[in-house]
């Protein structure tokens, strides 16, 4: 019997990464359900925010809102805050968690952005909307967090192993994978790094590297 159920449309977008890290952080109890008809459902009225994605907490009757809680959550449920790991027992953890935050926030602004452009492209902005995109904002975005990596001891965003953040970032570069380049991987070694690395993570790999297992990438009008 579950105790946390993830809900959501099956699409990649927001609920990915919450997946990523209880799956990652071998959360017991834990499945998701890909929902459909959410617009009428009694999900949809029960929702604090009328919206997905939720957590469902089965034994306390919770329903959890807001992706970046969601995260938090089961990243704490699944031991990868920086303030629970062993290798950052020697540093400022309060501190660590809070960049760990700070990290994940830039990230959803990162992802944010890119579906605010999304949303309203038809046929005839699309290819201008993109070049605004792949031009602009997201240079932008690239640049810092490959030099956040850069400058870091371990290759990690935050502290001496890999916490939610780094599976956070990872889940929005991989969704916009297909605007980078082929030069990607020259352009920026450390993000490349990283991404490889959780693709080679045990309780990840045999998930990431099937591709009939993830649900839909989003942003769907600038792919086709
Ligand atoms: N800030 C929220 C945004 C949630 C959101 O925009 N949910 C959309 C799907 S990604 C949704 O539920 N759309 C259907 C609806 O509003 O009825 C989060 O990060 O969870």
């Amino acid at each position: 019997m579950s105790e946390f159920i993830l809900h959501y449309f099956n699409i990649q977008a927001r609920a990915e990464a919450a997946y990523l890290i209880a799956l990652h952080g071998q959360v017991p109890h834990f499945e998701r359900k890909f929902i459909t008809g959410f617009a009428e459902s009694d999900l949809k009225q029960q929702a604090p925010f009328g919206q997905v994605p939720l957590l469902e907490i089965v034994s306390s009757k919770t329903l959890l809102a807001q992706s970046i809680a969601i995260c938090q959550y089961l990243a704490e449920l699944g031991k990868l805050l920086p303030s629970q790991q062993a290798a950052n027992s020697s540093e400022n953890v309060a501190l660590l968690d809070a960049l760990a935050l700070q990290y994940v926030l830039g990230v959803d602004e990162f992802r944010s952005e890119a579906y605010r452009l999304h949303r309203n492209t038809t046929d005839e902005t699309k290819v201008n909307d993109i070049k605004t995109w792949k031009e602009g904002r997201m240079l932008f975005f690239l640049g810092k967090f490959e030099s956040f990596l850069e400058q870091s001891k371990k290759g990690f965003l935050v502290g001496n192993e890999l916490s939610w953040a780094d599976l956070v970032l990872y889940d929005a570069l991989y969704e916009q994978l297909f605007l980078f380049g082929d030069d990607f991987a020259q352009k920026y070694p450390a993000l490349n790094k990283l991404m490889k690395h959780v693709e080679s993570l045990p309780n990840l790999s045999g998930y990431l590297g099937d591709a009939s297992k993830r649900p839909s990438p989003y942003i769907p009008k600038w792919r086709n």
